[in-house]
């Protein structure tokens, strides 16, 4: 299979390095299932001092990134992807990434990421070669490259064979736009509190119905609404009603 493929661009490739070393995107880089390639617009700038960033037009605080460094990057980007890869700059003002956008994501081609550093970017980078702008949340940080790798993470997972076990996939939070269930490993009990019994008796379909109802419970509770958009079938219902009946009934103890 030929690998997805990721040019990532940011004046900063080296934060990049021990994130694309280990773990899952450890591996598939290693096993070649994704690729992905650096490009600096300080290597493409202009001047013999490598500039990249000037004083805003208006005055204000701080320095922009010029476009014609970005652009000579990303046209160079365009080598390492295949043809109809969009590029997607990570900003602040973007639409919100989620699991949907990944599956999304996943499915085209490859991506060109830009990250941001300083104030941002010259508005006619954006305008002229800037296919989508993604933010991963509402919060300020230094440069987007902690966004790029966000993004590239969970797209590089839903690369086919990158989790070898796709149960893993299913199992996990949003997957099915449930949060994921509690997990529990040894010992069995710790500081007086005993792992659920149903997980130990070797009832699988027991232990799969219980962690339905728990990542079903867990959702109606931490993301009011979240549930109300689907059609649950009967025994997600029965489930669902289940938690939320001994939710109440714990809450009644606590009273007591
Ligand atoms: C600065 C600022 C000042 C006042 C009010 C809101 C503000 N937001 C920012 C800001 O986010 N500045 C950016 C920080 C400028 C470009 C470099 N930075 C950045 C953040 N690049 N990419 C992100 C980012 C954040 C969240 N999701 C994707 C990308």
């Amino acid at each position: 299979m030929e690998a997805y493929s990721v040019a990532l661009v940011g004046l900063f490739p080296e934060l990049t390095n021990a994130f694309l070393d280990v773990g899952v995107v450890g591996r598939a880089i290693r096993e070649q299932r994704v690729r992905c390639t650096r490009f600096n617009p300080r290597d493409y700038a202009m001047d013999a001092r490598r500039t990249v960033d000037d004083r805003p037009f208006g005055g204000g605080p701080g320095m922009v990134m010029m476009v014609e460094p970005l652009r000579a990057a990303v046209r160079d980007a365009r080598t390492a992807v295949p043809e109809g890869s969009p590029v997607v700059l990570l900003s602040p003002q973007g639409e919100r990434f989620d699991q949907r956008l990944a599956d999304e994501l996943v499915r085209l081609p490859g991506l060109i990421l830009v990250a941001a550093r300083y104030e941002g970017v010259d508005e006619r980078f954006t305008a002229d070669h800037v296919d989508r702008e993604l933010s991963i949340g509402d919060y300020v940080i230094s440069g987007g490259e902690l966004a790029a790798l966000v993004v590239f993470d969970a797209v590089a997972r839903l690369v086919p064979g990158v989790l070898g076990n796709p149960d893993s996939t299913i199992a996990e939070s949003h997957v099915d736009g449930l949060l994921d269930y509690p997990h529990y490993t040894r010992p069995e009990v710790d500081g007086g509190n005993r792992a659920p019994a149903v997980l130990l008796s070797g009832d699988h379909g027991a232990v799969a119905k219980w962690r339905r109802g728990e990542a079903l419970g867990r959702t109606w509770q931490r993301r009011p609404g979240a549930l109300l958009d689907r059609e649950l079938s009967a025994i997600d219902r029965q489930l669902l009603a289940g938690y939320i009946r001994d939710s109440r009934e714990i809450d009644i103890e606590i009273q007591e």
